[in-house]
């Protein structure tokens, strides 16, 4: 539907909704800097996502994944929520537990910007897994000291803490995003491109259970057409449109 005023649209349905849920991609920290994985400029030496956010990337090349992973954490660590991030944390204060905040991104900066309740789908970029003894602990350092960097406890080889192509998503994180997607009469999908799964499902499961769906996103994607109302433009500007009461 395309009413004359999409934006006052979504700023009513959000005013109506008891519950309401959002699900982020790489698109909404675009205008903090940091390149997506699929759109333009996303690339970083012509790797693509698919072949470094691996398990078996990491057993051969160990080295050059963390090269990627450092290169990014430098970029997040330089970087600065911007103004969508920081409209989903007003929501937040406004609805409290009747607002879920779900995103696939690993960047942290929904939590920079104030979220509390941030459901990390595909884990945290800021997080280290020991492969030997599987101690899990965040670590800020940029640069890491040497790549791959190793265990503090007990010298093992670490990995970073989050979930690459073929893995499994966090078990209760991803029980707790579907059970938020169930309940909510709207949620919100704002730059991704809709093509990981089983995030890309959420939009569908909160239609089969009565929610209306609004996409944010510079682009079409195979959300577009689904979607019950598409705002087409920057997140950073459209979120705090909707959003600022
Ligand atoms: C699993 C790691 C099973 C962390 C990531 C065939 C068909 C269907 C599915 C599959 C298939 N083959 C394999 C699968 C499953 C696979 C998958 O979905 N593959 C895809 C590529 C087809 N999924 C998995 O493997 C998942 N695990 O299924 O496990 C299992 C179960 C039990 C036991 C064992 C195994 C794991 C998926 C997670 C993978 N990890 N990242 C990291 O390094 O970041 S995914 C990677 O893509 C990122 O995490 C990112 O979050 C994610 C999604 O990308 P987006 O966030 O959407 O970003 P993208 O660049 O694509 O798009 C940006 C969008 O923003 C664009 O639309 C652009 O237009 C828009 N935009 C740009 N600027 C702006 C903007 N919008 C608004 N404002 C702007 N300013
Ligand atoms: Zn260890």
């Amino acid at each position: 539907m395309t009413p004359d005023n999409p934006i006052e649209q979504a700023r009513q349905w959000i005013a109506a909704a008891t519950r309401v849920a959002a699900l982020t991609g790489a698109g909404i920290s675009a205008e903090s800097g940091i390149p997506t994985f699929r759109s333009a400029g996303g690339l970083w030496r012509n790797f693509r996502a698919e072949d470094l956010a691996t398990p078996r990337a990491f057993a051969r090349d160990p080295k050059t994944v963390w090269e990627w992973y450092d290169w990014r954490r430098g970029l997040i660590a330089a970087a600065k929520p911007n103004l969508g991030h920081y409209a989903l944390a007003q929501l937040e204060q406004r609805l409290g537990d009747r607002f879920t905040l779900i995103t696939q991104n690993v960047d942290g900066l929904h939590n920079r910007a104030g979220s509390q309740r941030v459901l990390k789908l595909h884990g945290d970029i800021w997080w280290t897994m020991c492969i030997a003894c599987r101690e899990v602990r965040s670590d800020f350092r940029v640069p890491l000291p040497e790549l791959p960097p190793r265990c503090a406890s007990c010298g093992g080889m670490l990995r970073p803490g989050v979930v690459w192509f073929g893995e499994p998503l966090p078990g209760a994180t991803w029980e707790q995003a579907e059970e938020a997607v169930r309940q909510c009469e709207l949620l919100i999908v704002a730059g991704t491109s809709a093509v990981v799964y089983p995030a890309a499902s959420l939009a569908p499961l909160a239609q089969s259970h009565g929610a209306r769906v609004i996409e944010i996103n510079t682009e079409e994607t195979p959300l577009s057409g689904s979607a019950d109302l598409c705002l087409r433009g920057p997140s950073g500007e459209i979120l705090p449109q909707i959003i600022e009461s």
